[in-house]
């Protein structure tokens, strides 16, 4: 069971805070959550996240550090450590990121000289904003050169990133994205690294979750590095963590502290280590099957109903689809759908000419509806309700009868049951 039953969540007595939390916990009630990134943590992560080691200063890592009083806090790290390093099957981890970002910008730090060259996604195919966007440290900081997906297949080309790994020589080649629909083959991504004498990172922020249950190919003990954040299909706190082989510990802990970090997060990494422990579980393996079971049936039904899938279909948590046969932007898809309150994001595709404010496609993704129990047969529902509203997003009122549907199949599976 991927639900979480009998939530309470304790309430703050500052009302004006208190009540715009309120809003967000009945937002978060009815409508339907289908953003990739996004689910629901367990009522003991959230209990966790809310504890008395927020009070607790801890800048080092566990028996060195630059505060006293850490005796406890350093047993939480380390229980953390233990803990994710038994679930990636690794040997070394660093759990102080505080983001996804963060991750990525300490290995960067800890390999890499200014003007150094990184090899990595193009955003627009699915690559991520730390992997090189100009505006990010990683394009202010060093030379970015990217690949691209198949104009055909929309799939990842290996032998074009070989070669352009040969033709660039890059210091460091990143696997990793935030909108690709399909399973990233680390092992290629090795070999080409090796060619080229490139370290490789995987990013594996988005498919954590797959990769500890089984669904994905794991990174680890194949890339250098690898990033994931906790909060996305791992279910657990918003933060990150670093995976590595321990000759490097060294390198990654100085990079993340004192490097990019102060004080480390004691209450989040306490709730990583909880969330640890639930990812352990077998329990937690079926999640994950039925995030990409689901994923699979609402991506089918879409394109039944004459959406084009990018790559054609979806081997992860997500997908996305091109609307530009639909006269319709991303944009425009986005603001159909939060009418009735399907909540999803708009995205760039691959080759996209439109800007990522307002872009071509979407990207629907399954882990927040699949952890609040919903299966097969709501899939077929939502993939009715998004296609209708995007048939009919100029009419006033299909669109509220579609918004009572959406209503009535949320409150079907709640997950918060007693707030
Ligand atoms: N914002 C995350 C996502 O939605 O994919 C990545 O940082």
């Amino acid at each position: 069971m991927g639900k979480h039953d009998n939530h309470t969540l304790s309430k703050t007595t500052d009302t004006e805070v208190g009540e715009i939390i309120e809003r967000e916990l009945k937002r978060q009630k009815s409508q339907l959550i289908l953003i990739a990134s996004e689910n629901f943590t367990s009522q003991e992560v959230i209990k966790t996240m809310g504890s008395v080691l927020t009070n607790k200063y801890a800048e080092g890592y566990p028996g060195f550090r630059y505060y006293a009083g850490c005796k406890y806090v350093d047993e939480i790290e380390e229980l953390a450590i233990n803990r994710a390093n038994k679930l990636f099957n690794s040997n070394y981890c660093n759990v102080q990121p505080h983001s996804g970002v963060q991750a990525n910008t300490a290995i960067f730090l800890a390999v890499l000289n200014c003007g150094d060259k990184i090899l990595s996604m193009n955003l627009r195919d699915g690559g991520h904003l730390s992997h090189g966007h100009k505006q990010n440290l990683s394009g202010k900081y060093y030379e970015i050169h990217t690949y691209s997906v198949d104009p055909e297949t929309e799939l990842i080309d290996y032998e074009n990133v070989r070669k352009l790994a040969k033709i660039t020589k890059p210091k460091l080649i990143i696997a990793g994205a935030s909108s690709y629909p399909r399973i990233i083959d680390f092992k290629k991504f090795r070999e080409i690294a090796d060619e080229v004498g490139a370290y490789l990172m995987a990013d594996t922020a988005h498919i954590a979750g797959l990769i500890v249950s089984g669904l994905h190919p794991t990174s680890v003990g194949i890339a250098d590095f690898t990033t994931a954040t906790t909060h996305k299909t791992l279910r657990g706190p918003r933060g990150a963590l670093i995976v590595a082989d321990k000759k490097y510990s060294g390198l990654i802990d100085k990079s993340v502290f004192p490097g990019i970090q102060g004080g480390p997060f004691m209450h989040i990494i306490a709730a990583k280590a909880v969330c640890f422990k639930e990812a352990m579980k077998d329990s937690f393996k079926e999640y994950g099957r039925r995030i990409v079971e689901n994923s699979k049936a609402l991506c089918s039904y879409l394109k039944d109903e004459g959406f084009r899938i990018v790559s054609g279909g979806t081997d992860n948590h997500l997908f996305l689809i091109d609307l530009t046969n639909k006269n319709m932007t991303g944009f425009d898809a986005v603001g159909a759908l939060t009418s009735v309150g399907i909540i999803i994001n708009k995205n760039v595709i691959p080759y996209d000419k439109l800007a990522p404010t307002i872009t071509s496609g979407i990207r629907i993704g399954t882990p927040a509806v699949t952890t609040q129990g919903m299966g097969i047969d709501e899939m077929h529902k939502i993939g009715e309700l998004i296609s209708l509203t995007l048939k009919n997003r100029k009419n006033k009122t299909k669109l509220k009868e579609i918004s009572k549907k959406v209503k009535k199949l949320v409150k079907d599976f709640p997950v918060y049951t007693k707030c």
